[in-house]
């Protein structure tokens, strides 16, 4: 029912096959469906009779029918009206998609449920990724959950304490090599290449964005079948604007939906290739050799799925803009307070993308605009922490916490 295909010389392989590049020009895979099967399987299935999850979609994943998956209970994440937040930045109509409620804390956990399962079918017993963080947290926790081998390589200096205790405590072989992101992943995919017995999952996997456009999915159906005006994302690697936009190409194929939404990339400014190109009208990228962002998770400067995000924000007449740190941190402590969301900052990007857009004039008031917040705040608590008031130490007195709380003394209700 499905093949890979490469995107640009649209050359094809089977769904059985390990393959990460097109082998004849090198570029990346997709996965392609039989538009009629797809369309045949989805209508005598009882899918929409399922709850919220990635599983839900099952029709819709390149997975054998006879293969168990590996599952932690992924997708059918909070979809949250935000009047309050919405009101203060001057948009009607604004949606927080939490991706932090995953299992273990970020949107990641959709790619990955689909990705291990795919890799136990194709009888791999060793799995292997580079990431910023989230990516080796979720890989980790699959790959104990279907008890097979995990390898993480990620890049020196910081990278939040939280995702790595994840992949620590999951058991995976955590290496942390000393280069970036971008570097990090250049050793994996040449691991994979040597040693076939290893596979890869990061983002340039195609059946990791299989799972990943559950999200744009969820999001329509979350909204009674009807796609939003807008989607702003994170990006970094850009795996996840491409998957979202892949899901809800379908699903209006289907017609499930009857229009698309301007799909809207967010990346740091001291990280943001994609954006640049995106903004200067070119049809190529300008890597980035000293990535540096207090968003760690989109520290990317050589996004492998830069063409594919390239190509959703043209082809949904959307846009990509640039936030400073400073900016993330702002929105991250709104969004904490205004709202009581709790995200990463790369999340937060997304929500001080919106009010920058806003701002210039190049978002209306009445536009129906969901944010995909991606990861939890716990993942990274130390930044949190250094943003807020300490924490004052007080005698085990009550007035002195009174008067630490600017309390009135000796009131009687
Ligand atoms: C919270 O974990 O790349 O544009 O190695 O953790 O699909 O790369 C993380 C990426 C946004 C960017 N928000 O998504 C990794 C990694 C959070 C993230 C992104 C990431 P992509």
């Amino acid at each position: 029912m499905a093949h890979q295909e490469c995107i640009n010389c649209k050359t094809t392989y089977s769904v059985d096959e390990i393959v990460y590049f097109c082998k004849k020009c090198g570029e990346s895979l997709e996965i392609k469906f039989d538009f009629e099967e797809l369309t045949e399987a989805t209508k005598t299935s009882d899918w929409r009779a399922k709850p919220f999850s990635v599983w839900r979609y099952r029709p819709f994943m390149p997975i054998h029918e006879s293969t168990d998956i590996v599952t932690l209970g992924e997708g059918g994440t909070g979809f949250h009206k935000s009047k309050r937040l919405g009101s203060q930045l001057g948009t009607k109509y604004l949606y927080i998609k939490n991706e932090g409620e995953n299992p273990t804390g970020s949107f990641k956990d959709r790619g990955m449920t689909v990705g291990v399962t795919k890799a136990v079918e194709l009888g791999a017993h060793h799995v292997i990724c580079a990431s910023t963080g989230n990516t080796s947290a979720a890989l980790a926790a699959y790959a104990a959950r279907a008890g097979i081998r995990c390898t993480v390589l990620i890049p020196s200096g910081k990278i939040a304490y939280g995702k790595l205790s994840q992949a620590m405590i999951h058991g995976a072989k955590v290496l942390q090599v000393k280069g970036n992101f971008d570097e990090a992943l250049e050793f994996v995919l040449k691991l994979a290449e040597k040693h076939k017995d290893i596979y890869l999952l990061n983002s340039i996997n195609p059946f990791r964005i299989e799972g990943q456009k559950s999200l744009g999915y969820e999001i329509c159906e979350q909204l009674n079948y009807e796609a939003p005006d807008r989607i702003i994302i994170p990006v970094g690697n850009a795996g996840n604007i491409s998957a979202v936009w892949k899901g809800l190409k379908e699903f209006h194929q289907l017609g499930l939906i009857k229009k698309l939404p301007k799909m809207t990339g967010i990346q740091a400014s001291g990280s943001a290739p994609i954006a640049q190109a995106i903004k200067t009208g070119s049809d190529k990228i300008v890597p980035v050799d000293y990535p540096e962002t207090i968003a760690t998770a989109i520290r990317i400067g050589a996004p492998v799925s830069w063409k594919k995000a390239v190509n959703a924000i043209r082809e949904s007449g959307g846009t990509a803009e640039t936030v400073t740190d400073v900016e993330i941190l702002d929105a991250q402590k709104t969004l904490a307070r205004v709202e009581g969301i709790f995200v990463e900052p790369a999340s937060a990007s997304s929500i001080a993308g919106l009010k920058k857009l806003i701002k210039n004039g190049t978002i209306n008031k009445d536009e129906n605009v969901v944010c995909i917040t991606t990861g939890h705040g716990l993942k990274d608590p130390d930044t949190a922490i250094k943003q807020c008031e300490t924490p004052i130490e007080v005698d085990a007195n009550i007035s002195i916490i009174e008067e630490a709380l600017g309390l009135k003394k000796n009131i009687q209700y």
